[in-house]
C-alpha cells in the first residue's frame, strides 16, 4: 500500500489529553534532538528586540498617492527581505477575528467524544488531528489541530466542519470570505510589486479557482517546553498564509540570519507570509521563510492559519516575465497537488522541500 493510502502508523494520542492528564515529564516521542530544541545554542539564540515589519494597509485603496506608494514599497521590502510581515487596518472585521478565535477555543475545549467524531486520517488530513507525516516512530510536535477546506467549492463540505460550538460553521464561513478578500487584495499588491499586471499573479494561481484551507493549531500547556516544539521548522507549501495568532500568548518564531525571531503580534493584526508556490512563481524574488512554534508551561495557545493556494492541478513554474537569460528559471513546473503529496508524506522539514525542486536550466 502506498504511504498516503494507509492510516496513521501508530495510535493517535491527543496532546491536549496528555497535557490535561497532569504529567510532569513529556513522553520521549515529543523530545526533540538537542540541536532542534527551542533554546539550543546552535541556532544563534532568540533576538527579543526585533520584530517582523508591521504595515498599516489603511491607505492602500484611498486617494493619497504618496501614502499608496509608501505602502506598496513597505510590502515590497517586507516580501523581499523578510518573507513575513504583519498587516493592520486590513479590512477584515476585528470582531470577526475575535469570534473566530473564540469559536475554535470552544471547539478545542469541547468533550473529547465531540472532537473525536472529526478525527482525521492522512488521506486528506481534513478534521481533528495530532500529527503531520506518516513516518513510524517519528518525533512528534506538541500540538493538536483542525484542518478544513474553504475553497474550491467541491471540496467545501460543511459536514467536515465542526458543529460545536453552534455558531462555528457560520463564523468560519464569514471568516473565510473576508480573509479570501484580503488575500486577493494582497495578491494584487504583490503582482504589481513584481512588475506584473495587477491580475497576473492571481491568474497564475488559476484566477477564481484558487484553493483555500484553514488549519487551526491548538498548543496545550507543556510541562517541559524546553525539550519540544509546538510545530517544527517548516516553510508553508502553498501560495500565501494569512495567520491569526493568539492575542495573549506568543509562540511563532521566524528564522532570520540563523536566529529565531519571536513574532510580537500587534492588536488585530494578521501575519502574512510567502509560501513555496509564490517562491516558485516569482523565481525566488520572494522566498518562503522557515518558521516554527515554541510552547510554554503556563498557557495554552491557539492560531488560525489560512492558506491561500493555487488551483491544485495547474502547473506552477516561474512566471515567464520574471525569467531572463540572466535569471533563468530556478524550478521545474509542478502542480500544487503533486507538491502537497510530497510534503504530506514527510511532515514539516524546514526548507529542504522547496530547495529540493531547484533545478537551474
Ligand atoms: O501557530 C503559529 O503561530 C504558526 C502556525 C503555522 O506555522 C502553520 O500552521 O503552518
Amino acid at each position: 500500500m502506498d504511504k498516503l493510502h494507509q492510516d496513521w502508523p501508530e495510535p493517535i494520542v491527543r496532546v491536549q489529553s496528555l497535557s490535561e492528564s497532569g504529567i510532569n515529564k513529556i513522553p520521549d516521542r515529543y523530545i526533540k534532538p538537542l540541536p532542534d530544541r527551542p533554546s539550543s545554542c546552535g541556532d544563534g539564540g532568540d533576538d527579543d528586540d526585533v520584530n517582523i515589519p508591521i504595515i498599516d494597509l489603511s491607505g492602500l485603496f484611498g486617494d493619497d498617492a504618496n501614502l499608496h506608494a509608501s505602502i506598496m514599497d513597505q510590502v515590497s521590502v517586507a516580501c523581499r527581505e523578510w518573507g513575513f510581515f504583519q498587516v493592520i487596518n486590513h479590512g477584515v472585521s476585528p470582531e470577526l477575528m475575535d469570534s473566530a478565535r473564540q469559536a475554535w477555543r470552544e471547539f478545542f475545549h469541547s468533550p473529547m467524544e465531540v472532537k473525536q467524531a472529526y478525527a482525521n486520517s492522512p488521506k486528506t488530513y481534513e478534521g481533528y488531528g495530532s500529527r503531520l507525516g506518516v513516518d513510524k516512530g517519528a518525533i512528534l510536535d506538541w500540538g493538536d489541530y483542525y484542518f478544513l477546506h474553504y475553497k474550491p467549492l467541491p471540496l467545501k463540505d460543511y459536514k467536515k466542519w465542526p458543529a460545536t460550538p453552534p455558531n462555528c460553521r457560520e463564523v468560519i464561513d464569514e471568516y473565510g470570505k473576508q480573509v479570501v478578500g484580503l488575500s486577493g487584495r494582497l495578491m494584487k499588491v504583490l503582482s504589481l510589486n513584481l512588475g506584473l499586471g495587477d491580475h497576473d499573479l492571481q491568474n497564475a494561481f488559476g484566477g477564481e479557482n484558487i484553493g483555500a484551507c484553514l488549519r487551526v493549531n491548538f498548543y496545550p500547556k507543556c510541562p517541559q517546553p524546553d525539550l519540544t516544539l509546538g510545530l517544527s521548522p517548516h516553510s508553508d507549501p502553498g501560495g500565501m498564509t494569512i495567520l491569526l495568532p493568539d492575542d495573549q500568548v506568543v509562540g511563532l518564531q521566524v528564522r532570520r540570519d540563523g536566529k529565531w525571531i519571536t513574532v510580537k503580534p500587534a492588536p488585530h493584526a494578521f501575519i502574512v507570509n510567502i509560501g513555496d508556490q509564490i517562491q516558485v512563481l516569482s523565481n525566488a524574488t520572494y522566498k518562503s521563510v522557515e518558521h516554527r512554534v515554541i510552547v510554554n508551561s503556563a498557557k495554552e495557545r491557539i492560531s488560525l492559519a489560512f492558506f491561500y493556494n493555487p488551483k491544485s492541478d495547474i502547473p506552477i513554474e516561474p512566471m515567464k516575465e520574471l525569467v531572463t537569460p540572466q535569471n533563468p528559471a530556478l524550478y521545474p513546473a509542478m502542480t500544487f497537488d503533486e507538491y502537497r503529496l510530497f510534503i504530506r508524506m514527510r511532515g514539516p522539514r524546514g526548507k529542504c522541500q522547496v530547495e529540493a525542486l531547484k533545478s537551474p536550466r
